[in-house]
């Protein structure tokens, strides 16, 4: 068994550098990147970080595609400045990453390779516009359910990502509601859209939290650790309950007989959804597994140009900046 796969524990180190560490996360200060931390702490953001940047990268497929076909100027200008978002919260991760000692290249080829896992949502089809309203609703819902409380992770580059992350995420999610509420008023063809992406979106959504607590062995290390604040169930029923009033305003029906509102325990009651799935798509079964990952793999290397014009730019840039200081000098 590895140090990692034993817990804090099991690895040997020098008493007072864990005893300084366990006070830190004990005071609910944050850990920063200089200080020392165990091993498996360090792997285990860099796992978590990492799928997080990949998933807001592949996140902006989906809905990336509706850019050209968007109804209107107004709606094109929205789903834009979404997506740009997404790139820019995928670069903040990116950068966390790297405070941890990873290099952002490899973690590109891991993705692309398909040996680091991204977020199960984004393999599902974005088939009618309706999509971009529902995955603002609920997947951005579910992303600031998961990800405000992760503004308090122990990590401190990662809290603080998670930070402006979530002021974005919050715009996402009005976009979408918005969007929708302005469908629902329309057609009555608009509000068949509509349901018919509810219908679609609720399950994968729900999925998004990972599977159920007593299937998660990443789970209980990562919140000893403070990097997890909830579990993946008290997340998602969070979401649900969230959710529900929403969608009853909106007048659509989440597709589930057996969501009810749970008086003694003060939650909604949901049907299980279906783990199997969950896993067969994060195996890379989904519809749009390979798919999405090839057109993350086209995009990297189309791109090999501008990242090779970068570093040839910046190593003229130090090289003139060194000649000059030499002129200085003599
Ligand atoms: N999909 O022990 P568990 C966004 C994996 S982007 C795929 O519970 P953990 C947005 C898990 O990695 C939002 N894989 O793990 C962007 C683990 O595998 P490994 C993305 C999943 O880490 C654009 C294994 O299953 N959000 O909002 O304790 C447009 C066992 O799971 C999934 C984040 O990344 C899944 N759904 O908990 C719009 C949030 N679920 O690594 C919106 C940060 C689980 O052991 N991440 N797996 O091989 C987290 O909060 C946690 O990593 C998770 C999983 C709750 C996702």
């Amino acid at each position: 068994m590895t140090a990692e796969q034993a817990g804090p524990a099991a690895e040997r180190v020098p008493p007072d550098l864990q005893e300084r560490f366990d006070a830190t996360l004990a005071r609910d200060q944050r850990v920063e990147p200089r200080d020392w931390m165990p091993e498996g702490y360090r792997r285990t953001l860099v796992r978590q970080i990492a799928q997080h940047a990949h998933s807001e990268i592949i996140g902006m497929q989906p809905e990336g595609e509706w850019i050209t076909r968007a109804p209107s100027l107004r709606r094109k200008a929205i789903l834009f400045a979404k997506v740009q978002d997404e790139a820019g919260h995928g670069l903040y991760l990116y950068a966390a990453a790297e405070t941890l000692g990873a290099d952002r290249e490899d973690l590109t080829e891991r993705l692309i390779e398909g040996r680091q896992k991204y977020s199960s949502i984004f393999n599902y089809p974005t088939l009618t516009f309706a999509d971009v309203g529902v995955i603002g609703w609920f997947v951005d819902g579910a992303a600031i359910c998961n990800q405000v409380p992760l503004c308090r992770s122990s990590y401190g580059p990662y809290a603080r990502a998670m930070v402006r992350i979530c002021k974005e995420e919050s715009f996402h999610q009005r976009q979408g509601y918005e969007l929708l509420m302005t469908m629902v008023r329309g057609t009555a063809a608009q509000r068949e859209t509509v349901q018919d992406a509810v219908n679609r979106w609720w399950w994968p959504s729900l999925m998004m939290f990972g599977p159920p607590d007593d299937a998660s062995p990443n789970s209980a290390r990562s919140m000893a650790w403070k990097i997890k604040r909830h579990t993946n169930d008290e997340l998602r029923r969070r979401f649900v309950d969230m959710t529900v009033p929403q969608a009853e305003r909106l007048g659509v029906t989440l597709p589930d007989p057996e969501l009810r509102w749970n008086e003694e325990r003060g939650h909604h009651d949901f049907s299980t959804p279906d783990w199997a799935e969950l896993a067969a798509v994060i195996k890379g079964d989904g519809p749009c597994n390979a798919e999405r990952v090839a057109r993350r793999r086209a995009a990297h290397e189309e791109g090999a140009w501008v990242r090779e014009a970068a570093l040839a730019h910046a190593a003229k840039v130090s090289a003139r900046a060194a000649a000059e200081r030499e002129g200085a000098r003599a």
